[in-house]
C-alpha cells in the first residue's frame, strides 16, 4: 500500500476528508448500523467505537460503524428482532434474551456454569465459542465477538439475601428469557421479565423489590439509588455477543466480512481492559454511594438453581455442550 492511501485512510477515518475525496471508495461503501442498549461512556459501546475506528482504517473509510447507544434503536428485545429481519445491521446484546430463539445459548446463560472469568474465556475463546458462535447462523445472525459481561448478582431494595429463603416472595426482575424465570422460581421468587430500559421506573414504584445484574450495569443504570442490597451470589456469567445479520452479511463481499470479522475480534482484547476497569470504577462508586454489598455463601444457591439445567439442556446436543463446557481446563 502506498504512503498516501495509508494517509487517505487515516484522515477518512477521521473523518477530515469526504466520500467526494475518496474516502468510501464509490459504490462500496458501507455504514453499518450497531444498537446497543447501554450508554456511550458503557465498556461495550466503547469497545464497539474502537471496533468502528480499526475498521474505517483498515477499509480506508469503506465501512464504517454508526454506534446507536442508549437503547437509540429501541430495547435488546427489538433489536435482536430487528437485526434478525435485516432492519438493523448490528446489535451488541447479552445471550440470556437470545435464548428462546439460539438454543445455544441456554448452556453459557445457566446459573454457576462458569467457575471463573478464566475459565468463561478460556471456553469462548476456543473451539467450544467456535461452535456456540456458528449455532447463530441457522437463526439468521452471525456472532462476531464475545464479550465480557462478569457476574451478575442480586439487589433488592428490602434486606439483604444470604440464603435462597431471603428471596421468597420477592417479585425480581429477569431478562426476558425463559431460563431466566424458571432461575428465579427455583429460588422462591416471583420472577418479572421486563426490559432494561424499565427496571428503574419498575424499582421506584415498588413494581418489583428487586432484580439481578453485574456491577457496572448496576451502577450505570443507577438502580442502586432504589435497591441499596446488593448480594454477591455471581449466579450468572451469561456473556454479550456482537450480532450482524445473516442478510446483512450475505450480502458483503469477503474481504468486508474478513475486515468485520477481526476488527471485531480485536475488540475483544480491548473490552477485557475495560470492562476490568470500570468493574472497579463502578464497585469504588457503588461504595462511596453507600450501597450495602454482603458476601454470599453461594452453594445453597447453587443447589436450588441446579434443577433449571436438566430442565434447559434436556436435547442432547445442549447436554454435550454443557459437558465440554464443564470438561474445559
Ligand atoms: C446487562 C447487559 C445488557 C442487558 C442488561 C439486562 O448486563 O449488558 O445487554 O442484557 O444486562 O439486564 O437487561
Amino acid at each position: 500500500m502506498t504512503a498516501r492511501a495509508v494517509l487517505r485512510g487515516f484522515f477518512c477515518a477521521l473523518g477530515v476528508l469526504t466520500a467526494a475525496a475518496g474516502c468510501a471508495g464509490g459504490a462500496s461503501a458501507r455504514e453499518l448500523r450497531v444498537a446497543d442498549t447501554h450508554p456511550a461512556d458503557y465498556p461495550t459501546v466503547q469497545a464497539l467505537d474502537h471496533m468502528g475506528r480499526v475498521l474505517a482504517e483498515r477499509t480506508h473509510g469503506r465501512m464504517t460503524l454508526k454506534v446507536l447507544h442508549s437503547r437509540l434503536m429501541g430495547e435488546e428485545a427489538e433489536t435482536i428482532q430487528h437485526v434478525r429481519a435485516g432492519a438493523l445491521d448490528m446489535a451488541r446484546v447479552n445471550m440470556a434474551p437470545l435464548n428462546e430463539l439460539v438454543p445455544e445459548t441456554v448452556v453459557p446463560s445457566l446459573p454457576f456454569v462458569f467457575r471463573s472469568a478464566d475459565h468463561l474465556h478460556r471456553v469462548l475463546d476456543g473451539p467450544i465459542g467456535t461452535d456456540i458462535a456458528r449455532a447463530f447462523e441457522p437463526h439468521g445472525f452471525v456472532a462476531l465477538a464475545f464479550y465480557d459481561s462478569g457476574a451478575r448478582s442480586f439487589y433488592n431494595a428490602r434486606h439483604p439475601l444470604r440464603r435462597p429463603a431471603d428471596l421468597k416472595g420477592m417479585r425480581v426482575r429477569v431478562q426476558q428469557s425463559p431460563l431466566a424465570e424458571a432461575m428465579i422460581r427455583a429460588l422462591g421468587a416471583v420472577p418479572a421479565a421486563l426490559p432494561y430500559g424499565q427496571v428503574g421506573v419498575a424499582l421506584r414504584t415498588g413494581v418489583i423489590d428487586g432484580a439481578e445484574n453485574n456491577w457496572p450495569s448496576f451502577e450505570s443504570a443507577r438502580h442502586f439509588e432504589t435497591a441499596q442490597f446488593y448480594s454477591l451470589t455471581e449466579h450468572s456469567m451469561a456473556p454479550e455477543v456482537l450480532l450482524v445479520s445473516r442478510r446483512v452479511w450475505d450480502e458483503l463481499p469477503a474481504a468486508d466480512q474478513r475486515a468485520l470479522r477481526d476488527a471485531a475480534r480485536e475488540s475483544v482484547g480491548i473490552m477485557r481492559i475495560l470492562w476490568h476497569e470500570r468493574e472497579q470504577r463502578a464497585r469504588d462508586a457503588l461504595a462511596t454511594a453507600g450501597v450495602l454489598v454482603n458476601e454470599v455463601d453461594k452453594a445453597p444457591f447453587a443447589a436450588a438453581m441446579r434443577p433449571v439445567w436438566n430442565h434447559f439442556t434436556a436435547e442432547p446436543r445442549l447436554r454435550e455442550l454443557l459437558q465440554r463446557i464443564q470438561a474445559a481446563e
